[in-house]
């Protein structure tokens, strides 16, 4: 099944027609009503009528996540706060979250998106769809409810956590498609397996994972573990959340769906565009959101695209999965967490910590680990068991509240952690994602 023939099938002509007909409005949009748009346009000479064509688009500067975190928190947003119905955020640089604004429009906008995409997995009206996204400001959780609800399936919002609930839910409801991270399908997977069910005896037919990196191993355990067939989902919440691109039944690639975003990859260091086929950074302008639209954004996700015919029979270009990041952004059990924020929250404690830290990231039984490793301040001591003790305390309270995650406080003697003779080395990520 395709969830809407006319765009996702559309042929290169018309579909590029609607491209540049909905990039000259979105650039008009931004010009007119988004004080930073405007200044930056101004100084690289270009006027909303100098886009006469797509290959235009290159005469329009980037948009950045530093450009959020400058213009925080709504100093990108489009529309006025009362056409504005909906706030969701991620985990920005610092202390400060990326903040996301939809009108009721881009709402609709984001429902049809992942619509399509459940549709790809096989998902229709008769489906049970168990959304294990954890919801809230992230965006998995109603992103994926709300393109259910859109193609009029049964949504069952369950959010993360409690794993044996999850698996009563998916065998007592029958659910048929599961929506949640790679690793928590494989977690929910044990936990199935842990309760002697076998996956036959599931009604799962089918899963929509992503948020973080994931492998074609992974899939493969995954897809064995519940006896499904697993799709990938991209998506990034400045840029709308889940559904900007989805993996069909062929497994080569995922559909970007382009009458809403307008790919490009470029390379990271020249910003120059790099050919089809070729791995760069993704950058993307939404071409139909109002709320908060962005022109050029570098996601920093690199991948690459694809435009050779799929066999499923939609035109939509392709990207590839996700192969890293051209930033030092790392995305712990689904979270994203910039090393920066660590080092605000460490900074916090400058009489008793010192800046010499690392981050140990690692995976055992299917989930992450993440230890923070931190020197004490000179003369202070670690055998000074109750003070260490109600200081590791304090600082994981800090960084939990920060991040969303828990994190382990490792602290160290003052001198202990190698020092660093250029660029220090912050994170050791031993995780093998297969
Ligand atoms: O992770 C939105 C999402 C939710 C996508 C549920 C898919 C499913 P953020 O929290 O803003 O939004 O994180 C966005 O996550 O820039 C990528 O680095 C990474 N990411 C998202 N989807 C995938 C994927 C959501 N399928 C960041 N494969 C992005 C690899 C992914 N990485």
């Amino acid at each position: 099944m395709i969830w809407n023939r006319e765009m996702e099938c559309a042929d290169r002509d018309t579909m590029q027609a609607l491209q540049l007909e909905r990039l000259k409005k979105t650039v008009a949009h931004v010009y007119a009503n988004v004080a930073p748009y405007r200044k930056k346009m101004d100084e690289a000479g270009v006027k909303p009528e100098d886009i006469k064509s797509l290959a235009d688009i290159v005469r329009l500067p980037f948009t950045s996540k530093e450009d959020l975190a400058a213009n925080y928190p709504t100093g990108l947003f489009a529309k006025p706060m009362k056409e504005i119905v909906r706030i969701q955020a991620s985990s920005g640089t610092t202390g400060k979250p990326k903040i996301a604004g939809y009108t009721r429009s881009d709402l609709a906008m984001w429902g049809e998106c992942v619509a399509r995409g459940l549709t790809m997995a096989g998902a229709d009206e008769d489906s049970i769809v168990h959304v294990s996204y954890g919801y809230g400001l992230f965006t998995g959780g109603l992103g994926a409810h709300i393109g259910a609800e859109t193609i009029g399936a049964t949504v069952i919002p369950m959010s993360s956590g409690n794993t044996q609930k999850q698996v009563m839910f998916l065998q007592d409801m029958k659910s048929t498609i599961l929506c949640c991270t790679p690793s928590y399908a494989l977690t929910i997977a044990e936990g199935v397996a842990k309760a002697g069910i076998k996956p036959e005896e599931l009604a799962l037919k089918a899963g929509v994972f992503g948020a973080e990196p994931w492998t074609q191993a992974m899939r493969d355990k995954i897809e064995a573990g519940l006896g499904i067939r697993a799709h990938d989902i991209y998506g990034l919440s400045e840029v709308m959340g889940p559904g900007v691109s989805t993996s069909c039944e062929e497994n080569n690639g995922m559909h970007i769906q382009e009458d809403y975003f307008y790919p490009e990859i470029i390379d990271p260091d020249t910003l120059e565009p790099v050919a089809d086929g070729e791995k760069g950074e993704l950058v993307i302008t939404t071409i139909g959101k109002e709320g908060m639209p962005l022109v050029r954004y570098r996601t920093r996700d690199i991948c690459y695209l694809m435009r050779d015919k799929c066999a499923c029979g939609r035109t939509t270009v392709r990207m590839s999965r996700v192969f890293g990041r051209t930033d030092d952004m790392l995305i712990i059990r689904g979270v994203n967490v910039f090393p920066s924020q660590v080092e605000t929250v460490i900074a916090k404690f400058s009489s008793e910590l010192t800046m010499n830290y690392k981050l140990y990231v690692g995976r055992e039984h299917n989930t992450d680990t993440f230890d923070l490793g931190v020197e004490l301040a000179p003369g202070l001591a670690i055998d000074d068991i109750k003070f260490a003790e109600a200081l590791k305390g304090r600082v994981e309270h800090a960084l939990r509240d920060m991040l969303g995650i828990g994190c382990k406080v490792r602290l160290l003697n003052e001198g202990t952690l190698p020092r660093s003779e250029g660029k220090a080395v912050r994170v050791e990520d031993t995780r093998k994602l297969d």
